[in-house]
């Protein structure tokens, strides 16, 4: 088993993912809100589904030491904790394009298995919390959060998460504050934020639990490009879940996530002092 090193302990898949796992369960049952759903559609979705993986066994004839492959690396992907991480890499960006195909303002992006509700309240202009000597090269960012019809939003909430220089979350990786680079904005009475944080590392998916394994096995790779996450919300409009990303990344034009789009990629500006800084906006859909 091949792990990362990181200060103080080691970072393994099976213990990220069972934190995500932890995580996802915490909040809410997701079954209520579907409790409503009519038979006739869950068997439609199942039965297509189910239809898929027919034609694809049936086409490619698939043997029976390859059904058994797979059961056992479905079984391996639970006792790793890492269906969040399988679903949020290969599925949600498909839902997440589904989901804000009728926007006007910003369409956004997935949200991956790593948010954390109730980050600490910055206020309107602050740093995120991070370790006195935080690696990284600083970003100071200036926003404003808008309607679509133009109009400021005045305590809009803007949530940011993201990885640190060595492209560990907190809460997911071992040795790191607990919300270490998570923080909650509000926007002044112009909607605007202004936000001091470091510029984070590309994500490289655990390569020693069964994504890994699923991974290797096809020959693919396992980056993400650095990125920030962002939740903003605002009274009376849909909420934006976004990744914001950097221009040059090797790895913007084939995020194992699918989760890059050209809007969502910065503009950075060197500020001659080791560090960037950066202009950009959320437009809001009305409800
Ligand atoms: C991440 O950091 C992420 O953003 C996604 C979508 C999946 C895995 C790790
Ligand atoms: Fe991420």
């Amino acid at each position: 088993m091949t792990t990362t090193e990181h200060p103080n302990e080691v970072a393994t898949a099976a213990a990220s993912g069972a934190s995500a796992t932890e995580r996802f369960h915490a909040d809410k049952s997701p079954f209520e809100a579907v409790k409503d759903t009519p038979p006739e559609r869950v068997a439609t979705l199942i039965n297509e589904v189910l239809a898929g993986v027919h034609d694809t066994i049936r086409k490619h004839k698939v043997t029976y030491d390859e059904y058994n492959a797979l059961k056992a690396w479905l079984i391996n992907v639970g006792e790793d904790g890492e269906w969040p991480l399988f679903l949020d890499v290969w599925v949600e960006h498909v839902v997440e394009d589904v989901a804000t195909e009728h926007r006007e303002g910003n369409k956004g992006s997935i949200e991956g298995p790593y948010y954390v509700p109730n980050a600490p309240d910055q206020g309107s202009k602050g740093a995120v919390p991070m370790r006195e000597d935080e690696k990284g090269d600083p970003l100071l960012w200036n926003g404003q959060v808008r309607s679509c019809d133009g109009t400021p939003l005045a305590g809009a909430k803007v949530e940011l998460w993201h990885a640190d220089d060595d492209g560990y979350y907190s809460q997911f990786a071992p040795g790191i504050p607990e919300w270490n680079l998570r923080a909650t904005f509000t926007t002044d009475d112009q909607g605007n934020f202004e936000i001091t944080t470091i510029r984070p590392a590309p994500y490289m998916i655990p390569t020693d639990g069964s994504c890994g394994k699923m991974i290797s096995a096809a020959g693919w790779h396992p980056w993400r490009p650095a990125h920030l996450h962002l939740k903003v919300s605002a009274p009376g409009h849909e909420q934006l879940t976004a990744q914001l990303y950097f221009p040059g990344d090797a790895h913007n034009d084939d995020d194992v996530a699918s989760a890059v789009k050209p809007e969502l990629i910065l503009d950075p500006q060197d500020n001659g002092k080791g560090g960037y800084t950066v202009a950009y906006d959320f437009v809001l859909d009305p409800v």
